[in-house]
């Protein structure tokens, strides 16, 4: 039966980590996966997920069978998180929230949920996006198209040719934004300009699903979530999904969500029993350990304001390192004006580079990046800017 198998290309991304990982030269930096290394260059494992796991094990909890869609305590943290505790929709009780396998679980639910409900509809997502997006909806069944987002010989947003291509749209098309940090280019569109967006959105009759895998990295938990506002005050449904993987550095327990806005509560529990069902045929019901500790902390003030703060040193260190390496970049006898890097916003710059350039840094100076020229500046340390920023200089100047 397995005769006729074809070799499925890897992962651009995770493949390269792979390739970085057998890579021996001493000096060297990953600068390709979306991963947030502190300081020493080490995975943080944070002090609230910690303090968490230090109470759970005092009084070790049973692992049965979660509810399908997960634990209570959780969906209500996701929600109020998304929406705000005391928004209209959560006291309304019109959204519908459920555990995810990761934002990628919460995009899948959403991608399969849709598709039941519309199977011809169209997916949209920006040019560039998230390399799984197109991967994801295809593989729900939709045909998937592109919006217009970057302009690479400006190097910057191209916001009118964005708002014309959602102009275009087919009414009832699915949109997928990245609610705030977006990856891979680090150019997020301004408050004013996602009104225009949801304006938009509403004269064609669109259907948003914001990705937020980042919220709390680009201005702070409540900024980055305003935009969710924007679309409540709209009146507009939409769907939401949310990643703790990187903002609670919980990657490998796999821990999101996706969260519904409905019109009122008696639709939002129609919702929630098709989400179950979709769950209930993929995997069942999802894991109890990551979700746990989530919830217990952000459910605790003390450990809630932990979170806050830790996270506000990965979303500041960040930030300096995108001063730094624009610094570094011009003492290293770069001459065009790199300080578009401070104008991103999250973990990532769209550096610019050609592909080539990407393969010289890789090849000649095992700086890792991705072909397309992304770089995750939350993987530069005091340890490794200076080689990036020489290796950075020789390719461009050299
Ligand atoms: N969406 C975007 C835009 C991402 O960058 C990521 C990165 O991992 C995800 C979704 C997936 O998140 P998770 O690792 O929680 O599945
Ligand atoms: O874009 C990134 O690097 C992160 C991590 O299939 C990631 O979002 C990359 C590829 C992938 C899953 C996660």
């Amino acid at each position: 039966v397995f005769s006729t198998v074809e070799m499925a290309p890897r992962d651009p991304i995770l493949g390269q980590s792979e390739q970085f990982n057998l890579d021996t030269r001493p000096v060297k930096a990953n600068l390709g996966v979306g991963v947030y290394f502190d300081d020493a260059g080490r995975l943080p494992l944070l002090a609230c997920v910690q303090a968490a796991e230090k109470a759970m094990l005092s009084a070790p909890s049973t692992r049965g069978y979660l509810p399908i869609d997960g634990i209570a305590a959780y969906d209500n943290a996701v929600k109020a998180l998304v929406f705000g505790a005391d928004s209209e929709p959560v006291q309304s009780a019109r959204v519908a929230t459920v555990q995810a396998i990761g934002g990628t679980g919460g995009l899948k639910i959403g991608a399969d949920f849709l598709k039941k409900l519309s199977p011809d509809a169209k997916v949209l997502i920006s040019d560039p996006s998230w390399e799984n997006h197109r991967a994801l909806f295809s593989g729900a069944g939709f045909t998937v198209d592109s919006y217009a987002y970057y302009d690479a010989e400006k190097r910057d947003l191209n916001f009118d040719a964005m708002l014309a291509s959602l102009n275009a749209a087919a009414a009832g098309s699915i949109v997928v934004l990245h609610a705030c940090c977006h990856n891979p280019t680090g150019y997020d569109i301004s408050p004013g300009q996602w009104d225009q967006v949801i304006a938009v959105i509403e004269a064609r009759g669109l259907t948003p699903f914001l990705d937020m895998a980042y919220q709390g990295f680009g201005h702070g938990i409540a900024e980055d979530g305003a935009v969710i506002g924007k679309f409540v005050a709209a009146g507009l449904n939409l769907l939401v999904s949310t990643s703790f993987s990187k903002s609670f550095s919980l990657y490998g327990e796999r821990v999101g969500g996706l969260s519904v806005l409905c019109t009122d509560k008696e639709q939002a529990s129609r919702v929630l029993s098709q989400l179950k069902v979709v769950i209930r045929t993929n995997y069942s019901n999802p894991p109890t350990h990551g979700a746990a500790v989530v919830a217990a902390v952000l459910n605790d003030p003390e450990l809630r304001a932990l979170w806050e703060r830790e996270l506000a040193q990965m979303r500041l260190r960040i930030k300096a390192m995108r001063q730094q390496l624009v610094a570094g970049l011009k003492a290293a006898g770069v001459r065009q004006d790199m300080d578009f890097i401070n104008r991103q916003i999250g973990m990532f710059s769209y550096s610019g580079l050609s592909r080539a350039q990407m393969l010289r840094l890789r090849n000649e100076f095992g700086v890792y990046g991705t072909d397309t020229g992304r770089m995750c500046v939350a993987a530069l340390n005091p340890q490794n800017l200076a080689h990036v920023c020489q290796a950075i200089a020789q390719v461009l100047e050299g």
